[in-house]
């Protein structure tokens, strides 16, 4: 498995799921988003629409309403609890995340071609100790990161169906978004757009 070094704690393994790997974890993300459906989320305060839908599996999902950004053990609507992590994705934090405690949320966003992200830090979660895991399926993405403050270089890295990105050490904090979505690039899903993972540890793990 090749392993890239884009950054100082920052770590890129294209194709890291195969193309059957990608299938059945599609299928499992389905069922998931069965018991957990998309919904959209809105900018705190201003209650603005995001472009990308979400939904979450795990213990803890994060979520974004008027009252702010939070983690939270039940989906915003239906208030039903998340449903489990895939074992599939277990087993990836496991080979990839070099971190001993299991991950406790899957954040699960749906691109369409459309959507994108603006430049952000992920700072809701009480572990920056732990790396965050990132895996795509479907349509590539120009994906952003810089550094730790706002303002500075930025550099554009182009994220396949079944690429792996870890994020740890100086980069957990870097601000990164998704520029575009490169429509009609994968054939994995039955539309276009793409589905990104973001597997986390939320809580400090108690010694
Ligand atoms: C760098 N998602 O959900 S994943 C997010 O493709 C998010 O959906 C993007 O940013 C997406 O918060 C990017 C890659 C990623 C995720 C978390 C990070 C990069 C990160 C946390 C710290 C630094
Ligand atoms: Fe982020």
């Amino acid at each position: 498995m090749t392993a890239l070094a884009i950054a100082p704690g920052v770590t890129h393994w294209p194709g890291y799921l195969d193309a059957a790997a990608q299938a059945a974890l599609v299928a499992e993300l389905r069922e998931a988003a069965r018991q957990a459906p998309f919904y959209l989320p809105r900018m705190p305060k201003t209650g603005r629409p995001f472009s990308v839908r979400m939904t979450n599996c795990g213990a803890l999902g994060w979520v974004s309403d008027e009252r702010g950004y939070r983690y939270q053990p039940h989906h915003p609507e239906t208030g039903a609890p998340w449903p489990p992590i895939p074992t599939r994705l277990l087993r990836a934090w496991d080979e990839l995340a070099g971190y001993r405690h299991p991950p406790e949320a899957c954040l699960i966003n749906f691109y369409a071609p459309t959507a994108k992200m603006g430049l952000h830090q992920d700072r809701d979660e009480a572990d920056f100790d732990a790396p965050v895991l990132s895996l795509s399926l479907g349509d590539t993405a120009v994906f952003r990161i810089g550094g730790t403050s706002r303002g500075g270089k930025t550099v554009a890295l182009k994220l396949a169906s079944g690429d792996a990105l870890a994020f740890g050490g100086e980069a957990r904090l870097a601000y990164h978004g998704i520029d575009r979505i490169l429509a009609g690039s994968s054939r994995l899903l039955p539309e276009p757009g793409r589905i990104n993972l973001t597997l986390r540890r939320v809580t400090k793990p108690s010694a």
